[in-house]
């Protein structure tokens, strides 16, 4: 039994997620973390809401709520959505939470004292009537470029020129309208991740192959991404970990004030996977546990050695993983003393599309996680999105593809299996596995087959190549239906009862397996089949032919309602023009 730690990159507070969010982090992670237990390992599988930074406080205004109160209400919003698309998180944190700020500001702290952080002074733009320096975006003004009178400090949105706030003519606070700007100087702290640029390359090349804990290389999307930043034009960077905000988190030295830096709090990408690991000490709390609860996962000193961390995101969000949240990781043992755990892999995914074009969450493009769950079953679009999941190339959601999909997958194949199966039972031997018969030669090549390709689904899904896992559960479904379709009970029934009542028991003990395989996919319709066959025995399927023997003759079942209706063609082209407009 393995340890094995699993985070999901964070969704940002505002707003709720569309589905080509979901695809790209928090479902392959659930599907991982589910696939994982179901093997029988501990799991700890952590998510939380990105809290801080601009948009949060942009999004509140908007909503003309204290940002306190915006991010805890949608904290909530996105909680209930998760659950509703049964995301099996250990724990959901908030990276505004006492935990997160307590561990930022003391990797901070340990970082300076590694002499990582630089201060440096700059100049930005302060608004007097508003008390506050004034980040990029909220700063508008007239674009110099081409005239559009609501450019905002760090781009115009209509002629798509960047711009820095100081180009704008007739600049004004976007909070207040206020035009009584000036430029003042202030003081920002910076990671040196510079320095630790041949650290962080060396270690992004030994993931390009098998590394030295047998883990697999790591997907060329994630190790070209980041070999890109660490030598593209001028490579590393060193980045501003501080803002000129309200809210965040204070700006501190570990416990300690930090001199000439009041008032100011951290950049939300840097206390965001930060969160990670607070949100595990989160869940330690939230359970009365004490700190070694969470700090095995988390510290090499006190257990984490053995644990495996794999990390999900989206590939925008490849380079924050991969150099700075490592450079903070790497820093803050400087001198030995805090061994904290470094990913072991990062599985990143492309981006999926929608009917031709972009999600969009600015322009409300696209289905978004609340309305996907408001015209059909989480099922649908787990098994959708993770089967046409954007691992080697970016992806497309069409309606006609989702309906086809759905409609010959789970319903024609799997849902058609059990329903005919079951019913055909029901009619011919009642509500219970027949007796009598005997297993032949199509039975021994079904078993065959199912043990060829339920290694190959185990492997896949230990790989994380989470459509070729589809596949093989798909194909694993298709041979049930056909073998029921060659051995046909309902012809051999009328000369060979016995015969007959052995391919239903087959059958029947089939539909238990599938409902632990499925179990990471489609959770939901695995749980009414498991329910269907009145068994809770979740055990993995090592060996096939001694799992098509777990229901013993005599043990009673209920024939399940419909596990999967068809998408009709009505329907498809309803949503299809429902979800084409702009989102109100
Ligand atoms: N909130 C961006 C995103 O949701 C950001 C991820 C943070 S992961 C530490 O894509
Ligand atoms: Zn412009």
């Amino acid at each position: 039994m393995a340890r094995i730690l699993i985070t999901s990159a964070i969704p940002y507070i505002n707003g709720i997620k569309h589905l080509g969010n979901l695809v790209g982090s928090q479902l392959p992670a659930d599907l991982y973390a589910r696939y994982m237990r179901a093997r029988g390992h501990e799991v700890m599988f952590i998510c939380a809401t990105d809290e801080h930074g601009t948009p949060a406080e942009l999004a509140a205004a908007k909503a003309g709520k204290p940002v306190e109160i915006y991010c805890a209400e949608m904290h909530e919003v996105q909680k209930d959505i998760a659950a509703g698309f049964r995301l099996s998180f250990d724990h959901f944190g908030r990276s505004s939470s006492a935990r997160n700020r307590a561990l930022t500001q003391h990797f901070a702290g340990r970082l300076a004292d590694a002499g990582l952080i630089a201060e440096v002074s700059e100049k930005q733009v302060f608004s007097r009537t508003d008390n506050r320096f004034l980040p990029d975006r909220y700063i508008e003004g007239t674009c110099p470029n081409c005239g559009y009178d609501k450019a905002r400090g760090d781009q115009c949105e209509n002629c798509t020129k960047q711009l820095d706030p100081t180009d704008l003519i007739n600049p004004r606070s976007a909070i207040s309208g206020s035009t009584d700007l000036e430029v003042r100087e202030t003081k920002h702290l910076y990671l040196r991740q510079s320095a630790l640029k041949g650290q962080l390359r060396d270690w992004i090349v030994s993931k390009t192959a098998v590394d030295a804990k047998g883990n697999p290389a790591w997907p060329v999307l994630t190790t070209s991404i980041a070999l890109k930043w660490l030598d593209d034009g001028e490579g590393l960077q060193d980045r501003g970990i501080t803002r000129d905000l309200h809210w965040g988190v204070p700006v501190k030295r570990g416990e300690a004030d930090w001199p000439g830096m009041e008032g100011k709090v951290f950049y939300v990408w840097f206390d965001a996977p930060i969160e990670y690991i607070a949100a595990t000490a989160e869940w330690a709390d939230a359970n009365g546990l004490p700190d070694v609860a969470w700090q095995r996962w988390w510290r090499n000193d006190m257990g984490a050695e053995d644990v495996r961390y794999v990390e999900f995101m989206g590939k925008d969000n490849v380079p924050f993983h991969t150099l700075s949240f490592p450079a903070t990781i790497i820093g803050a043992n400087y001198d030995g003393k805090e061994p904290w755990k470094l990913v072991d892999y990062i599985k990143s995914f492309n981006y999926l599309n929608y009917d031709g074009g972009q999600f969009s969450t600015s322009q409300g493009r696209g289905v978004f996680m609340d309305q996907a769950l408001s015209i059909l079953p989480a099922d649908y679009w787990r098994w959708w999105l993770l089967s046409h999941a954007p691992e080697s190339s970016d992806s497309e959601f069409t309606w006609e593809n989702f309906q086809v999909s759905a409609n010959k997958d789970l319903a024609d194949v799997l849902g058609n299996f059990i329903s005919r199966i079951t019913k055909f039972c029901r009619a011919k031997f009642g509500e219970a596995i027949p007796a009598g018969g005997a297993a032949g030669p199509r039975e021994a090549a079904l078993i065959e087959e199912l043990t060829t390709r339920i290694r190959a689904y185990e492997g896949f899904m230990e790989a994380m190549e989470v459509r070729k896992a589809a596949g093989e559960l798909r194909a694993i479904w298709v041979a049930g239906n056909e073998y029921l379709q060659s051995a046909a009970p309902w012809t051999v029934v009328k000369t060979d009862p016995e015969q007959a009542a052995a391919i239903v028991r087959l059958s029947l003990n089939l539909t238990r397996i599938y409902a632990v395989l499925s179990q990471p996919f489609i959770p939901e319709a695995a749980a009414s089949m498991m329910a269907g066959m009145r068994s809770d025995d979740w055990s993995w399927p090592k060996d096939v032919a001694a799992a098509l023997e777990v229901l013993p003759v005599g043990h009673v079942f209920d024939v399940p309602e419909v596990l999967f209706r068809k998408i009709t063609d009505e329907e498809r082209a309803e949503w299809q023009q429902k979800f084409a407009g702009v989102r109100t």
